[in-house]
């Protein structure tokens, strides 16, 4: 898959060096390119922001800049016309005003070939902008959560992390993405380590039992009620057909 973040502190994003997608990209599974919108200004100042038409407070980027970055990492694959829907690369605009991201967004990302995200900074970019770049990409506007962070850097961090650890060969053992936290619209079960007794604190008998099927009961039993107790939202999204009669009980 190919990735392309375009920012004005492409610092920010030093973090995809690291840990589990910093290996993909040595690997070649992800092809991820961190690119200076600054550098596609054209005045001695590098400007990249100015003040918003009908007043209020803060700047706005400016569209130039944008659409010569655009242009640059992407949007030759699209005709241009809005036909060949299915070679458009994805343009996520990371944005509080934007859909909520969640793991389903993350799944059907992770089967892109190519992604390219604009971060934006003060109070976004010019609007234009996104509609000149639906020509060329499948734009999405896209938020974190009800919640505002200065620029779309850090939103990135998290949705790269999460697209990237999805596609094929990036996590190790793929068996780890089945039982967590969202894949089956739940949250994940507690676990426990060595030593099985921890300062006067045991760990569950029933995980010392050996007996997997009444452990798997167990652990979908501490899904349930950790769900509801934590977020009962995510209970009434689950159809009632997913939930089994043995859950109903719990
Ligand atoms: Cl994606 N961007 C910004 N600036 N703020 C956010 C967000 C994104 N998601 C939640 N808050």
């Amino acid at each position: 898959m190919r990735i392309d973040v375009v920012s004005i502190f492409p610092e920010y994003l030093a973090a995809l060096d690291l840990s589990l997608i910093g290996k993909a990209r040595q690997d070649g599974l992800l092809d991820l390119r961190v690119h200076d919108l600054r550098d596609f200004t054209t005045d001695r100042h590098r400007t990249v922001d100015d003040t918003p038409y009908g007043g209020g407070a803060g700047m706005v980027m400016k569209p130039e800049p944008w659409a010569q970055a655009l242009a640059s990492v992407g949007g030759e694959e699209g005709a241009g016309d809005g036909s060949g829907d299915r070679a458009r690369p994805i343009l996520i605009v990371p944005s509080p005003a934007g859909a909520v991201f969640t793991q389903a967004m993350a799944y059907e990302l992770a089967e892109e070939k190519h992604l390219v995200f604009a971060c934006g900074r003060y109070e976004g970019i010019d609007e234009r902008v996104l509609e000149w770049a639906g020509e060329r990409f499948d734009v999405r506007p896209v938020s974190l959560g009800d919640y505002v962070l200065n620029g779309g850097e850090v939103a990135v961090l998290a949705m790269v992390e999460a697209v990237g650890r999805l596609v094929p060969g990036v996590v190790g053992n793929p068996e780890s993405l089945v039982e967590e936290s969202h894949s089956d619209g739940l949250l994940e079960y507690p676990v426990y380590t060595k030593p099985s007794s921890w300062r006067e604190r045991e760990v569950p008998e029933i995980l010392l039992s050996g007996n997997h099927g009444k452990i798997a009961q167990w652990r979908r039993g501490q899904q349930l009620q950790r769900t509801a107790a934590r977020r009962p939202d995510l209970l009434e999204k689950i159809d009632a057909g997913t939930l089994s009669k043995a859950d109903k009980a719990e």
